[in-house]
């Protein structure tokens, strides 16, 4: 008997360049594994780059470029579905009955809404109370299309639990009507940590982009950053996350760039500066055909904005009768 594919939603936020974080955190899976395994989509969350200060024309550059790198990365379109959350209304649709499932202290409680807000306080800009709930507008991404597997990496693993929990009480509540999610993650580097600050993860939105490795970057100045990477004080190369983050973060990026564990590479070194070139050359070559296929397909404009509006038809067609649903569900006097 056939047995039904699973469904896979995740998606990238255009709130800066993206970065090795994003490639090796998740949008690889994607491309290696879950557009082939199963009924996939994979979106610019364009909605979430609104919870902090943005600039209009750069949210719509960054948006278009994340669009285009998700395909240069290997998203197939005939595989799976590529679309802008903005260009679904089901998403915000959603959103607004899970504000209502959700409580108050559940979103007080997010790392993420205290660790911005108060970066937001200290750069003098009010907090956005979108910055507060956008964790149910995440929940509502996911729900909306019965998803069963959200590949992300390790920074999301509490929004995914929130959006498990809300399923569950709604389906509690009202009925079944959500498939309950769970998050899957790489077995290596699930969260790369900044270069020059192996304490913090490397986010595409970080001011200082010196630590970060972004997919377009130039071979050049890769091999600079990586360079450049902070190591710990000690000689010896070792697997420690805790006691060497730096030098830990430089094997799990060469472990996944080369598809090793990072303890077995750290036998191989003695010094850290045949760790940080081998480094180097291997995220190198792990992002030039990126960097190459993303060249063509920004010629093209007109490929991806066709990728775009199809693929937002095609989601909209997935997610339309499970928001339906929920409305009905929940009480909603249909419309006549
Ligand atoms: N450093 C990372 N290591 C592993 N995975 C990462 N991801 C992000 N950073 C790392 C994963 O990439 C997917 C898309 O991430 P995102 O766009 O939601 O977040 P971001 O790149 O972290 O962007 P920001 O704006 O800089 O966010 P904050 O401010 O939250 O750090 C996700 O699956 C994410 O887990």
């Amino acid at each position: 008997m056939d047995q039904k594919r699973s469904r896979t939603f995740s998606g990238v936020k255009p709130t800066g360049h993206l970065t090795l974080g994003n490639y090796l955190g998740a949008v690889r899976r994607w491309v290696e594994a879950d557009q082939h395994r199963s009924d996939a989509l994979f979106s610019v969350v364009d909605l979430h780059a609104l919870t902090v200060e943005h600039d209009p024309a750069r949210l719509r550059r960054l948006s278009r470029q994340a669009a285009t790198l998700l395909l240069a990365a290997g998203l197939d379109p005939a595989l799976c579905t590529v679309y802008v959350q903005s260009h679904v209304d089901e998403h915000a649709r959603l959103s607004y009955l899970l504000e209502c499932t959700a409580t108050d202290g559940e979103l007080r409680r997010m790392i993420q809404y205290k660790e911005k807000s108060v970066r937001a306080r200290a750069a003098g800009d009010g907090v956005r109370l979108s910055l507060l709930t956008y964790p149910v507008l995440m929940a509502a991404d996911i729900l909306a299309y019965a998803t069963d597997d959200v590949p992300v990496g390790e920074d999301q693993r509490q929004h995914v639990e929130l959006a498990r929990d809300l399923a569950l009480r709604f389906n509690q509540r009202y009925g079944h009507t959500f498939t309950v999610p769970r998050a899957t993650h790489p077995a290596v580097a699930a969260r790369v940590m900044d270069l020059q600050d192996p304490m913090s993860k490397m986010g595409k939105s970080h001011e200082n982009g010196s630590g970060i490795v972004y997919l377009l970057d130039e071979p050049d100045v890769v091999r600079k950053k990586v360079m450049r990477a902070v190591t710990d004080s000690g000689t010896e190369v070792v697997y420690d996350r805790e006691a060497r983050p730096g030098v830990a973060n430089l094997l799990d990026i060469l472990a996944a760039a080369t598809d090793r564990a990072p303890a077995e590479l750290a036998g191989e070194y003695s010094a850290y500066g045949a760790l940080k070139r081998d480094t180097a050359e291997a995220v190198v070559e792990l992002l030039r055909p990126v960097r190459e296929r993303h060249a063509e397909l920004a010629a093209d404009p007109g490929y991806v904005d066709r990728v775009l509006r199809e693929g937002a038809e095609r989601a909209r067609g997935m997610a339309r009768p499970v928001v339906d649903r929920a409305y009905r569900a929940i009480g909603l006097l249909p419309a006549a």
